[in-house]
């Protein structure tokens, strides 16, 4: 058995050489997003069997992004090309603060993922992990995409425990009404990750972590991410207020992803969930401190030392 399966939208991303506006940036270099495959890739490198499951198109960024993800050792296998549909992509701005310009340009509308659905992918590899790691961004992708997330997250016997990061892209909706969409497999997950920006955004709930648990009291262990501040985990042992580690932030893309990664290694390892939480800030620390979406995770047993770090180090 897999140990984690990440279904969802992978992309060819094109960093800019310099910071600034999209409109002045002359150059960029490429490489690879997508928030599932992102997660897939921290897992593999972390010691976790993990695959990504998606549709690609049948040219060379796909060729590129199965070679790209299986070489952290995630199992591509099952990554089905699409000769009719194109690879999305996307290019992005630095995202630095002092420039303060955060621009995204997808081209993904019509993409071979964007045609996913239960009959076109291989569903036995989907259903075959202990975790199967979903985000709202699939559900963003077309009505397809929405139908499949509410069949892989539907309740039944045998359901692999879905976790569901929101990942709200508000960018990405057209028609659909996002909050309710959203909501949907947030209530169906064994675990969700939201930030308190994003469920702010999504259903306009701003009364903080407590306020987010009474939108969604149904999840056995829901995550409250604050940014910088920390993350707030609500279980069946009650809740848990974990600060987050001071960095000097050179991108915040893929942070998120980094994050849900360290959570589900620490959990699939059965740690307590203050530990978990640690996992998820140590991983995120590496993703902010470097200018892609990917970074390298710092060893188990590394981070299993920073993680035992007693509070004043934390706080
Ligand atoms: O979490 C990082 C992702 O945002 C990035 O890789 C692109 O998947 C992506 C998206 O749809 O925004």
């Amino acid at each position: 058995v897999v140990d984690v399966v990440a279904l969802g939208e992978s992309m060819v991303t094109f960093l800019p050489t310099r910071p600034g506006r999209l409109a002045d940036v002359p150059s960029f270099e490429r490489a690879i997003g997508g928030a599932e495959s992102n997660v897939a890739c921290v897992l593999a490198a972390a010691g976790h069997s993990a695959r990504w499951v998606g549709r690609v198109g049948a040219d060379g960024f796909g060729d590129h992004l199965v070679e790209a993800i299986g070489s952290y050792g995630v199992d591509v296998s099952h990554v089905r090309r699409d000769p009719a549909r194109p690879t999305g992509v996307y290019f992005r701005t630095a995202g630095d603060r002092a420039t303060d310009t955060h621009e995204v340009a997808y081209y993904r509308a019509g993409s071979a993922a964007s045609a996913m659905t239960a009959d076109n992918l291989d569903l036995a590899a989907v259903h075959a992990g202990r975790v199967l790691h979903l985000t709202g961004i699939t559900a963003a992708l077309s009505a397809g995409c929405l139908e499949l997330v509410r069949e892989l997250t539907a309740p039944r016997p045998g359901r692999p425990l879905v976790s569901f990061d929101v990942n709200h892209r508000p960018g990405l909706w057209r028609e659909e009404d996002a909050g309710r969409a959203l909501l949907e497999p947030a209530r169906r997950a064994d675990l969700v990750l939201v930030g308190e920006d994003e469920a702010a955004e999504a259903w306009g709930v701003t009364g903080g972590p407590d306020a987010i648990r009474g939108l969604l009291p149904q999840p056995p262990v829901l995550v409250v991410k604050q940014g910088g501040r920390g993350a707030v985990a609500f279980h069946p042992g009650g809740r848990t207020s974990v600060p987050a580690l001071h960095v000097a932030v050179v991108s915040p893309i893929g942070a998120g992803d980094a994050f849900a990664a360290g959570f589900l290694s620490a959990t699939l390892r059965g740690l307590p969930v203050r530990d978990r939480l640690r996992h998820g800030h140590l991983m995120a620390a590496a993703a902010l401190t470097v200018p892609g979406d990917l970074a390298a995770p710092p060893a188990r047993h590394h981070a299993d030392r920073l993680a035992a770090l007693d509070e004043a180090a934390w706080g």
